[in-house]
């Protein structure tokens, strides 16, 4: 297939100065008119040709300034329309027309239908699939749409503000929309059907008044409400953080049940899977309306970051993607409590990215080359985009983060630009050189930094040295050193922490610059051996190599006044510990004992004065996985499994007491999704799987399970029984009584289905097998989908990865059936074999005999033959 290169980009021969739309809706044959007003832009040649992006369209008519074009001034075929010979003189109309069958569009891209309504999916490259276009993202112009369609089809909407409504001829009725800002084709955005709503009201900080809509099928109403409350929080937020002002007249968000992304923030009509809209507490968990909250304010953030200024080409990605990320979490950070949120980043980071950034399918921010653009929206472009702002932030402080911001807001509004249009903004108000730093977008791999400390007594100084390297990825053999700010602390003996500046001119107050392959930084008059406290709050996305006791992780676990420090000093005690356990499980002999680990856990959740949900993350072990990834080669997922639950019961036991009375110290009253009372659901779930385990019965899980009363206490319970008594009469009771009161809940079923999909151990292969051909199974439904496989697949390590393969092949089989339908999921579903050369010979040796199956398939995706060969590769 084609492969497209950064270094190619070329403008387009020509400008759209604005685009009318007009839909003619219908199942199988909507009609679609698109009028395009054209002029050569500056410096094209005077007999450069029109070419536009088409995918699987079929060409009704063609005219220029309302005539036919003649047959031999154009070329067109399903991907492409070329057209010759165009008027000298412009700017000129050229109509399209173009007949889609939307009822028969099982991508999820362009116009299709999801429970009989009617919606679109554009980026990155699904209008193309509409009518013919620049579907690219340097192309902005100003949209008017008017759909018509059958009465029976009462909502009918699009980006911009209402031009108003009519009736139309035999019984239709129209909406026109107009949006009167230049937008990329990638922002596009239709709605139709019978759908219910929920309205509001927001004030901007200007004082003009913002209707607001949220879209859901009948009677679901009530379940918008959450996400109704987060979006007004989220356009708060945005005035009040960055001063960023909504601009229409309306925003409203749909959810639709069948969507291969979270949600698109399409201008004023954002679409959202509806798995990040609805919830209650009988349906919801407290991580449910965490989601919500994110992607709501994520999708509303983008209006500025991505749709007010967008992207140049597909390879800027990041440039929205990762900023916009980062500006969510500062969000959610601030909405919630900023160190557990932080805590949980840094989870999902190590835990899909970094292996993304080790294997085969590394590739930098900013990749330079792609196949397939569908397959970089990926952890690296969001979650490590996200990690490059903050670092940025870290390098240049708030004050100066803030004021590139609103330099870049300020210098690029309404334009389609660059990562170096952006690293200038904050470069220009700082004075701080940014060229080394760009090597984050471009360089791909995730940095180690090795770091040991000598403490001088009779000088009184500490010299802490410093080693980075990065591994050889995919086209890229060698690496350049990168800038790398390490934020510490120094802890003394006594326990003060201080974050002083180094001798070496450098960054004020607590952080250390790493600017060299090895540097050393020294610290004057200090007056005992300190312990250092490093990479804080994972201020740069690396991994660190130091060689610290584990009384000096006590030291800081004790000491650190930075919550986030604290939970990686003990996350590091508990990584070491379980490291050597598996490799004790794998080589045979004696597991080492999880007494000193468990004394640290237990004084953390006695201490009262932590709160709850932080807690709750300082007991959770590092899963199976990510134990496999600091292990890094010849794993065996066995036998960290067997480590893994050998410490948690040592921990279990020891804890007991403390984890029986914290299992039942629920929070009071009504429920409320606040983050202080999902802390201590946090908790008590946490503490009855270990009291559970310390019992070794699933009689508490069960009393669990019937007395609660909402979503979170209720799958929390479930799961352990399903996961720690898979056989126990109290666990098929439970899942048969929670099949009976949700299963007519697709939402709720999936949970239903990715706990026991999730369940440890090489059965599970075969209840998967099972599951599929249960009615809560649709393999036509992306959320399904990844409830069931994308769960075993990417979220049980000793299940999918069963020694004899099976796991493997019930992936490729789902990956090839999918395919043909929906290539972007399948694609998607492939990516959790990526780490499968790290894997013990005898499994890799299945695992390739999979891929190479995948990839001797007929007629192949282009998504899924770019990951299958470059995983393989
Ligand atoms: N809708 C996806 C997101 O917001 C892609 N833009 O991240
Ligand atoms: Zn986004």
């Amino acid at each position: 297939g084609q492969v497209f290169h950064l270094k190619d980009y070329t403008p387009t021969a020509f400008e759209v100065e604005r685009i009318d739309l007009t839909f003619e809706l219908h199942p199988t044959e909507t009609k679609v008119a698109a009028r395009s007003i054209l002029k050569r832009r500056k410096g094209a040649a005077a007999d450069a040709p029109l070419e536009f992006d088409g995918d699987e369209l079929t060409l009704d008519a063609l005219r220029i300034d309302s005539i036919d074009v003649p047959d031999s001034d154009y070329d067109v075929g399903p991907d492409k329309l070329t057209v010759r010979n165009l008027p000298a003189s412009d700017p000129f109309e050229i109509t399209i027309e173009t007949t889609l069958s939307p009822e028969t569009n099982t991508q999820l891209m362009g116009l299709y239908r999801s429970s009989g309504n009617y919606c679109t999916q554009c980026e990155a490259e699904g209008f193309r699939r509409i009518t013919y276009f620049y579907d690219r993202p340097d192309v902005l112009t100003v949209y008017t749409v008017t759909i018509i369609a059958p009465k029976d089809v009462p909502i009918l909407l699009s980006n911009g503000n209402s031009l108003g409504t009519g009736n139309y001829d035999a019984g239709r009725h129209f909406a026109a929309w107009y949006d009167p800002h230049p937008k990329p084709s990638y922002l596009f955005a239709l709605v139709a059907g019978d759908l219910g709503v929920i309205t509001d009201t927001f004030i901007t900080m200007s004082g003009r008044e913002v209707e607001l809509r949220i879209y859901v099928e009948h009677g679901k109403e009530e379940r918008a409400t959450y996400a109704m409350d987060a979006l007004k929080r989220s356009m708060k937020w945005d005035e009040d953080a960055y001063g960023r002002e909504y601009d229409l007249d309306i925003f409203m968000v749909v959810a639709v049940s069948d969507f291969n992304m979270g949600a698109m923030e399409n201008k004023g009509l954002n679409v959202f899977n509806d798995k990040y809209v609805l919830a209650d507490p009988e349906t919801a968990t407290d991580q449910d309306y965490a989601n919500i909250e994110a992607i709501i304010a994520h999708e509303y953030f983008h209006n500025w970051t991505g749709n007010r200024i967008t992207c140049r080409d597909w390879f800027q990605l990041c440039l929205k993607e990762g900023l916009t990320v980062y500006r969510d979490h500062t969000f959610s950070q601030d909405q919630r409590s900023a160190p557990v949120k932080r805590i949980a980043e840094i989870k999902t980071l190590k835990a899909h990215q970094f292996p993304e950034d080790s294997g085969p399918l590394a590739h930098p921010v900013r990749p330079a080359t792609y196949k397939e653009i569908n397959n970089f929206y990926t952890a690296t472009v969001y979650e490590k985009g996200s990690e490059v702002v903050g670092m940025i932030r870290t390098i240049i402080g708030p004050a100066k983060f803030r004021e590139g911001m609103d330099l870049y807001f300020g210098r690029h509004d309404g334009q389609a630009v660059t990562i170096e249009d952006y690293i200038a903004c904050f470069a220009d108000v700082s004075g701080v050189a940014l060229d080394q730093f760009m090597l984050w977008y471009n360089q791909a791999g995730t940095p180690l930094v090795s770091a040991s400390t000598t403490y001088d007594a009779a000088a009184k100084t500490l010299s802490v040295s410093l080693e980075q390297t990065v591994q050889p990825t995919p086209g890229q053999a060698n690496k350049s050193p990168m800038h790398i700010p390490l934020a510490f602390a120094l802890i003394a003996p006594d326990g003060t922490v201080t974050t002083p500046s180094p001798d070496e001119t450098g960054h004020e107050g607590g952080v250390l610059e790493l600017t060299k392959r090895s540097q050393t930084f020294t610290f004057s008059g200090i007056e005992e051996r300190p312990v250092l406290s490093l990479n804080r709050g994972f201020s740069a996305p690396v991994n660190l190599q130091i060689e610290q006791s584990a009384g000096d992780l006590a030291h800081i676990a004790r000491h650190e006044t930075d919550g986030v420090a604290r939970w990686q000093a003990i996350n590091a005690s508990a990584t070491d510990l379980l490291i050597k356990a598996s490799k004790v499980a794998r080589d045979g002999g004696d597991l080492p004992s999880a007494d000193d680990l468990a004394d640290i856990l237990i004084a953390a959740t006695q201490d009262d004065s932590l709160e709850p949900a932080f807690r709750a993350q300082v007991l959770q072990l590092p899963s199976e996985a990510d134990i496999a990834r600091e292990i890094g080669s010849n794993i065996d997922p066995d036998a960290i499994h067997t480590a893994r639950r050998f410490a948690f019961d040592a921990i279990a036991r020891k804890g007991e007491a403390l984890f029986a009375r914290l299992s039942e110290d629920l929070p009071d009253g009504a429920y409320s999704p606040a983050a202080e009372d999902a802390g201590k659901r946090a908790l008590a779930a946490m503490a009855l799987s270990y009291v559970s385990a310390a019992v070794d019965t699933p009689s508490r899980a069960k009393a669990a399970y019937d007395a609660a009363d909402n979503m979170t206490m209720l799958a929390a319970a479930l799961q352990i029984l399903v996961h720690q008594f898979p056989d126990a009469e109290e666990t098929k009771e439970a899942l048969a009584d929670f099949e009976n009161r949700f299963g007519d809940n697709p939402l709720v079923m999936d949970k239903w289905m990715s706990i026991q999909a999730m369940a440890p151990g090489a059965a599970t292969s075969e209840r998967v097998i099972e599951l599929m051909d249960s009615p809560h199974y649709n393999a036509g439904n992306p959320n399904r989908v990844r409830a069931l496989i994308g769960a075993f697949s990417a979220g049980n390590p000793t299940g999918f990865n069963r020694a004899d393969g099976q796991g493997y092949r019930l992936l490729a089989k789902v990956v090839t059936e999918t395919d043909p339908k929906n290539p972007q999921l399948a694609a998607r579903l492939l990516t959790a074999m990526r780490s499968w050369r790290s894997l013990e010979s005898g499994r890799q040796e299945e695992a390739r005999r999979a891929l190479v199956a995948i990839q001797s398939t007929e007629k192949l995706s282009t998504d899924v033959s770019d990951i299958v060969e470059r995983t393989l590769n």
